[in-house]
């Protein structure tokens, strides 16, 4: 098989370019190990900034989006007994968010590919790159058992941080920066009506929570637990117990509990490798950045990531011109280090470490205070939480 931009792995990143590289005319083929049916119930990211939201509704993507999607103003901090909306639109020239499940856009790019004639190979496995460094890289994988083979002009790793691509790159090529949590995060879909209609992040003695929804009957909840936690050590009776305790105030608000139907644990940790690209190898999304969940950015960096690519390949096929291509990398990295910076920092004054002493939470408080006082600090983390501009990785300016 033949392609021009082979793609490994069907999550939002590698879905997403397949569909931007169709509509400039631009074939691909992309490879996934799992089956169609695990990729779309997979729970994940839940939070759109209005550029990926923007993205979604330009190319075609957005209609179900736009029934189901919950718009947000405003996001809430709650710390010291009391609670602090943060009003995103005023503080940012009327932007928001857009609450809507990853594995819903996930749904919504498979349907568009395929309707569109597309080629999204699942269960295709044991993925291997080779000749990366020539003009035609090859992708060779194995498909019910049997061995295939796809040559490319490109190939484009979208294969999440445990992919294969990252790791076909030769030792001593990427520079890979990476910093890890004590703690991580234990996350809970219950079929419950959310008790409240805007995101709270709550920093508590026991520990960060954070409340969430999917839909008008789905709330979504995290707590942060131990990082080498196991789900078996929490009941469903536990995992309510310290939701309440964490995320309650003395004001009387409660929140409604239901059926666990999904629940997981996360670890923390941040990693960016450095550069994005090895030869005719471009990676995008979290096979080159993680992110901790507190800034909700990786699903927006990843689409962030191929709207890059996909300009710079067409710029590519139709002229020939190699320049957007070695940009690839610089301008993606500036957008990256933003969000890791942001999700560090929102993730370090929202958590509670082992070893903090009172002077850490006292300088913990005192910045939450600084945000809910004062304008300039909360639209500094307005303006990152709903999304940097388009042109923000412009390597020209
Ligand atoms: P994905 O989604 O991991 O997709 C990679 C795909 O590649 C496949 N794959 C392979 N296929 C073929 N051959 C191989 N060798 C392969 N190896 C892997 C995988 O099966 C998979 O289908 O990466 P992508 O596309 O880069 O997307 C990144 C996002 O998934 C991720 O950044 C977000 O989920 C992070 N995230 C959040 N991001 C947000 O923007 N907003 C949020 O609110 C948000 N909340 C979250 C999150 C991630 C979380 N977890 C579980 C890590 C909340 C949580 C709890
Ligand atoms: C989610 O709804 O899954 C979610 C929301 C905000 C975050 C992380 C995850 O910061």
């Amino acid at each position: 098989m033949r392609t021009q931009v082979g793609i490994i792995g069907a999550g939002p990143a590698g879905l997403m370019l397949s569909h931007l590289l169709h509509r400039q005319g631009i074939e691909s083929v992309v490879l996934e190990k799992h089956t169609r049916e695990y990729v779309e119930r997979r729970v994940r990211a839940g939070v759109l900034e209005q550029g990926t939201v923007d993205l979604l509704n330009e190319t075609g993507v957005g209609e179900r989006m736009r029934r189901e999607g919950m718009v947000h103003h405003g996001i809430h901090l709650r710390f010291g007994g009391g609670t602090h909306r943060v009003a995103l639109d005023e503080l940012t020239g009327g932007r928001g968010i857009t609450v809507y499940g990853q594995q819903e856009v996930v749904k919504d790019l498979i349907r568009a590919r395929l309707e569109a004639g597309g080629t999204i190979q699942f269960s295709a496995e044991q993925a291997r790159l080779l000749d990366l460094d020539t003009e035609r890289p090859r992708i060779q994988y194995l498909h019910d058992g049997a061995p295939c083979e796809l040559e490319c002009d490109f190939v484009a790793g979208c294969d999440g941080s445990h992919g294969v691509s990252r790791r076909s790159i030769p030792d001593g090529v990427l520079a890979v920066l990476e910093r890890t949590y004590p703690y991580a995060w234990l996350g809970i879909l219950a079929q419950a009506p959310p008790a409240h209609d805007e995101l709270i992040y709550a920093y508590h003695e026991r520990g960060f929570a954070l409340f969430s929804m999917r839909s008008p009957k789905l709330t979504r909840l995290y707590l942060q637990v131990e990082p080498d936690e196991q789900i078996e050590g929490w009941s469903d009776d536990r995992i309510w117990r310290e939701l309440h305790a964490r995320l309650e105030t003395d004001d009387g608000w409660r929140l409604n509990e239901g059926p666990i139907i999904e629940k997981g644990i996360t670890g923390m940790r941040s990693c960016v490798v450095e550069p994005m690209q090895y030869g005719r190898l471009y990676l995008a999304g979290d096979s080159a950045h993680i992110v901790p969940p507190t800034g909700a950015k990786g699903m927006n960096l990843a689409i962030a990531d191929v709207r890059v690519l996909a300009q710079a390949l067409a710029a590519y096929f139709e002229t020939g011109d190699t320049t957007a291509l070695e940009r690839y990398s610089p301008t993606c990295l500036r957008r990256v280090w933003r969000a890791e910076h942001f999700s560090w920092w929102m993730t370090s004054m929202l958590h509670r470490s082992p070893g903090d002493d009172a002077f850490q939470q006292r300088l913990q408080r005192s910045q939450l205070d600084y945000i809910v006082r004062s304008r300039a600090a909360s639209t500094s983390l307005a303006e990152n939480y709903v999304g940097l501009p388009l042109d923000w990785g412009r390597t020209d300016v």
